[in-house]
């Protein structure tokens, strides 16, 4: 089974988003391992976001991410890398289509509401980043039967 790392930003947290999207991943059939209210720190931002680092959008990006809490999420189901990415849309809200959480949620590119892994590296090396160490929750749910 895939996992992958889903993250909402300061801005879902603020704007109440939260139960939302928990609530449409849980539709989909996904399942949710690990769950925590965080602060993220301008290291972890720094290390995270380590592939922008050159961009002209980097600092503001890290000061977005770290001035407030955000959610963070790990999901287990089949695909569920790309299908996370499909739930969210495309990274600027212009182009993300309507049906989708940015689509429905966003506006501007440097507030998108929410982050996904984009490949099984990412999602691994962002599992470990966020959530490594922390207890993960194995079990099993009837409806799986109905989805599988
Ligand atoms: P993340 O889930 O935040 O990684 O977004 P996504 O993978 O869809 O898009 P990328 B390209 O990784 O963007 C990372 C963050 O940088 C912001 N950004 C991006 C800008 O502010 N301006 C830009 O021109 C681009 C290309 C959007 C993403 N996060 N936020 N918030
Ligand atoms: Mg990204």
């Amino acid at each position: 089974m895939e996992r992958t790392f889903i993250m909402v930003k300061p801005d879902g947290v603020q704007r109440n988003l939260v139960g939302e999207i928990v609530s449409r991943f849980e539709k989909k059939g996904l399942k949710l391992v690990y769950a925590e209210m965080t602060q993220v720190t301008e290291e972890l931002a720094s290390e995270h976001y380590a592939e922008h680092k050159d961009k002209p959008f980097f600092k503001d990006l890290v000061g977005f991410i770290t001035s407030n809490p955000s959610f963070a999420m790990v999901w287990e189901g089949e695909n569920a890398i790309a299908i996370g990415r499909k739930m969210m849309g495309a990274t600027n809200p212009k182009d993300s289509e309507p049906g989708t959480i940015r689509g429905d949620y966003g506006l501007t590119v440097g507030k998108n509401v929410i982050h996904g892994s984009d490949s099984q590296e990412s999602a691994e090396r962002e599992i470990a980043l966020f959530a490594g160490g922390k207890p993960f929750v194995d079990y099993e749910k009837d409806e799986d039967k109905w989805i599988y």
